[in-house]
């Protein structure tokens, strides 16, 4: 799929990028972490693009001592002749003229690209110290530097100003596009880039990007940690590495075509696990909230199954078809599809809208499916049987849940009212209402005396909740199910499986409150995982939260006062000794219920004092990965990421 040669004439010119340094959230997100790591994919969009225009088939990613990261790739470098709309080289244009992209000239060049080719490179600049580009093309090697300058008077000049021209460097052999970077430390709160992170999307990057090879590599450490990703198996390598840990049901179900002028790519495998996992691509661009294609590929594979139930009498004359949803559990894949011009729901991008996806997939997935199918009886027999007894369980959580919903009958008949682990908010208010989920007791009755009534509701756990990843639905909820789940699902309100919505979510706010030990560190990693399982919905809506207690107090008492600093670190514990004093002394918390309910007002819950961390499910892909670690059956993978991922309070001799 050669596309032509983009001219230098074909980019438009849009705005100045001093916006970009005024609103640096509108373009990036934040300009936290993810924002910082939100400029090495933009820039790695490119080369992606590169790949996907089919002239690219490595890319090498650095991250430097300084904290600086170069992007190289070996495509056919960005033009270098003088774009006619500017009078000045195509590159500069595209590091320092906001939205000069291929995408913006509308010619028809743009296939299957990822992102909007270029767009992005202008943003990086705009939020850099310093940006400096290479060119290897038609056997020439240039270079430019650009600056954001402080002491420039217009204040348009200021930002990504090019402090060279485009020089010619001499000839080269080479081919591609080298930027490297360092992102400018007044606009970002955080600029040490996470190797973790950068691995874990590159890695997901090579799956879709089949035979590319990424090089990773950090020279912050000594020796330098590399990694180089590579599969020759693409998305089927994929889902071997998505069901690593767990029981598969069958070998791995790879199709691969074209249809309608869209390339589709789908591989699945069945595991015993009760969830139903699906990563969804366009143009290697996540699809989180999925869209058309994925809409196409459930018709497809509902259809297909259904028929061959029929046909083969797993469904008998009276039976209903099985539903979609019944043949979820279990169920791990990805889709990647290429298209032209992909149309998204949102800004964000994260549903696709096009509809032309929706028939390209179910018409190819169908015909491969009912072909599989019929050479492949016993895995038929298998996914069918399955979803047979998921819609038997279902029909049971049903009536679960029915009788959820009457808890009034329930008490008359003198069972146990959630009243007495739950104390709710003074007024329904499911914007601004923040339910506490809290460890044990005693804690609980600090929040429940500390709280602001008016909003803020206590929910008190008693022991660990199961762990949600080695039941059957049936075991987690309903008269069967595991009693401190069900009150959560009470309390909340947004019904759980099919019945799930996330809208009807009584709080704003949902806060899971432990102590900062390993059994804390335990029971909040089990709540996440029933949040991620059950409630992903509200996870991915920011909903739920992780208290963050201090850890010390460091006091000074006078005859009349005491003054009083927590602290949530080793590093604000000096400060505050510092500050107060020889006379300073220690406190250091070892649970929650040793704040008295002030106390833990003050530190914990209220809004403008206490310090919460937002659970995100950025990358699915990894978030499937890391409860499937910490929850499934192998113990030592668990304790090393608990280890490395939750702070405790260290031990004083
Ligand atoms: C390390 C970052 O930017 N690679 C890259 C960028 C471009 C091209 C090739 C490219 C695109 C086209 C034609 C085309 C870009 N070109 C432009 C623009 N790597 C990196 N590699 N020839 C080369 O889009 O048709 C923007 S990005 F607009 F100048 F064509």
């Amino acid at each position: 799929m050669k596309e032509k040669l983009y001219s230098d004439d074909d980019i438009r010119v849009l705005k100045g990028l001093t916006a970009v340094r005024v609103r640096p959230g509108m373009y990036i997100g934040s300009t936290g972490t993810r924002g910082l790591h939100h400029l090495v994919w933009e820039i790695i969009d490119n080369s992606k693009d590169e790949v996907l225009a089919g002239y690219c088939d490595t890319i090498r990613v650095t991250i430097h001592k300084d904290n600086s990261v170069t992007v190289e790739d070996n495509g056919r470098g960005i033009p270098t002749g003088i774009n006619r709309d500017e009078g000045i080289p195509t590159p500069t244009v595209v590091f320092t003229v906001l939205h000069a992209g291929g995408k913006f000239g509308g010619g028809d060049g743009y296939k299957k690209s990822g992102g909007l080719h270029g767009v992005g490179a202008s943003v990086v600049n705009a939020l850099s110290q310093w940006l400096e580009v290479q060119i290897h093309r038609d056997g020439q090697a240039y270079k430019q530097r650009f600056e954001y300058i402080e002491e420039k008077a217009n204040q348009e000049e200021q930002v990504g100003h090019p402090v060279t021209d485009l020089q010619v460097m001499g000839k080269t052999n080479k081919k591609g596009t080298i930027v490297r970077f360092k992102p400018d430390s007044r606009v970002f709160s955080e600029t040490n880039f996470h190797f973790e992170t950068l691995k874990e999307r590159l890695k997901d990057n090579a799956f879709l990007l089949k035979g590319v090879t990424i090089h990773l590599k950090d020279e912050r450490v000594s020796p330098n940690r590399e990694e180089i990703f590579h599969f020759d198996e693409g998305i089927k390598a994929f889902v071997e590495y998505l069901n690593d840990g767990k029981t598969t049901l069958h070998d791995i179900v790879y199709f691969e075509g074209e249809k309608e002028g869209i390339d589709v790519e789908l591989a699945f495998q069945y595991n015993d696990s009760s969830v139903d996992n699906l990563l969804s691509y366009v143009n290697t661009i996540p699809t989180i909230d999925e869209g058309t294609h994925v809409s196409g590929l459930r018709n497809a594979m509902t259809k297909a199954l259904n028929d061959y139930a029929r046909k083969h009498n797993f469904l008998k004359k009276n039976d209903k078809n099985l539903s979609g949803n019944d043949y979820r559990e279990g169920f791990m894949a990805v889709l990647s599809i290429r298209m032209d011009n992909p149309q998204f729901e949102s800004q964000t991008k994260d549903k696709l809208g096009s509809e032309e996806a929706r028939s390209a997939v179910e018409g190819f997935v169908g015909e491969k499916m009912v072909f599989f199918l019929d050479e492949n009886p016993e895995i038929a027999k298998l996914i069918i049987d399955r979803a047979i007894e998921s819609r038997r369980i279902k029909e049971e959580i049903r009536k679960a849940t029915e009788a959820l919903k009457n808890p009034g009958k329930k008490k008359k008949k003198g069972k146990k009212s959630i009243s007495d682990k739950f104390t709710p908010p003074a007024k329904r208010d499911s914007e601004r209402n923040e339910l506490f989920i809290v460890e044990g007791d005693s804690a609980g009755g600090s929040a429940i005396n500390g709280r602001d009534r008016n909003f803020q509701a206590v929910l008190s756990l008693r022991g660990k909740p199961i762990n949600v990843e080695k039941k059957k639905i049936y075991e987690v909820i309903g008269p069967n199910g595991n009693e401190e789940i069900n009150t959560i699902v009470e309390v909340i309100e947004t019904g759980i499986a099919d019945e799930f919505d996330a809208n009807k979510c009584a709080f704003g706010k949902i806060i899971i409150m432990t102590d900062a030990d390993y059994d804390g560190a335990h029971i909040q990693i089990l709540l996440l995982t029933l949040f991620y399982r059950y409630f992903s919905e509200l996870v991915r809506r920011g909903k739920v939260y992780i208290a963050q207690p201090p850890l010390y107090k460091v006091y000074k008492q006078d005859k009349k006062k005491q003054e009083v600093i927590y602290c949530w670190s080793e590093e604000e514990r000096s400060a505050a000794m510092k500050k107060l004093g020889k006379q300073a002394e220690i406190q250091r918390y070892k649970g929650l219920g040793e704040m008295n309910a002030e106390q833990l007002w003050d530190t914990t819950m209220n809004p403008s004092t206490r310090r919460l961390i937002q659970v995100d499910i950025e990358d699915a892909a990894e978030a499937e990965r890391i409860v499937t670690i910490l929850m499934g059956d192998k113990v030592p993978p668990r304790r090393e990421w608990i280890e490395q991922n939750v702070k405790f309070v260290v031990e004083e001799e």
